[in-house]
């Protein structure tokens, strides 16, 4: 394939991102009129890159003609939580529409089961119906989700997987172990100030309830 073809085949990748996203953030629109408090606090989204493509049908034995059918993060939604609690609303809600305007094929919890490089978030592998020119396209879709402090471990991981390639240091490997342990530990006790901070208000509305009785 030449540089045009593979602009022409990530069209529909590109354009159910930029619907994902939209509808992505009409949820946390939403809360926000109803002045609610959203599980989501913010969306990104990326085709991968044609070089990235062609490295991972390689390592994966993919032939070229059938990337579409076999590579699943072509296309990638991720999705940030500030509490690790809302992840599962947020699984909630994309099961809650899986039948309707997506499907959902497979789902990866790296949260209960951590990657052995400290990884943690929750995949969700859907298909996503797209209208094209040329008619509708199913494509895949690869949705991460997790938490600010998964997604600040995994962007410093990603920058030192890429800089050393195979070849991370023991020294390093060892240190990002160390920190994605921090990274659970601070979700927890973030989880918990959450809950005593929702107990309270409990109790001050409580309270200037009995106040107007
Ligand atoms: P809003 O309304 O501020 O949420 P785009 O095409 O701009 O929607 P793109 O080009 O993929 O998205 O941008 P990027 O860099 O991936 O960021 C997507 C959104 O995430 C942007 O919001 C950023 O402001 C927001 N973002 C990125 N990093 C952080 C972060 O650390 N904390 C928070 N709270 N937000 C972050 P938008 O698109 O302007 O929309
Ligand atoms: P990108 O665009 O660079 O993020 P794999 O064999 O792991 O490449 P697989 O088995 O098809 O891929 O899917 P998996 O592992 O469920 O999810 C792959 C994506 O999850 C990766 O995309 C990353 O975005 C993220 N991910 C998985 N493991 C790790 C990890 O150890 N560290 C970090 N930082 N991210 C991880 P790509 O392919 O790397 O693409």
């Amino acid at each position: 394939m030449d540089t045009q073809d593979w602009k022409i085949f990530l069209i529909p990748y590109s354009q159910a991102i930029e619907e994902l996203k939209v509808k992505f953030k009409a949820i946390r629109k939403e809360f926000a009129i109803l002045d609610e408090y959203s599980p989501i606090e913010f969306i990104t989204g990326r085709v991968k890159k044609v070089s990235s493509i062609l490295e991972k049908a390689e390592r994966k034995n993919i032939p070229l003609d059938q990337v579409d059918k076999k590579m699943e993060d072509i296309a990638g939604i991720r999705i940030m939580c500030q509490f690790a609690e809302d992840i599962y609303k947020v699984i909630d809600i994309i099961r809650a529409r899986s039948g309707k305007d997506l499907y959902i094929v497979e789902e990866r919890d790296y949260i209960t089961n951590l990657k052995p490089s400290g990884y943690r978030s929750y995949h969700i592998i859907i298909k996503y119906p797209v209208q094209t020119a040329m008619g509708e396209r199913l494509i895949f879709v690869e949705i991460q989700i997790r938490t600010l402090a998964m997604n600040f471990w995994a962007t410093i991981e990603h920058s030192l997987r890429y800089k050393y390639r195979q070849n991370m240091p023991a020294e390093i490997q060892d240190r990002l172990n160390k920190a994605a342990e921090a990274a659970f530990q601070l979700d927890g006790e973030m989880s918990e100030i959450r809950d005593e901070v929702l107990k309270a208000q409990e109790i001050i509305q409580e309270k200037s309830a009995k106040d107007i009785d």
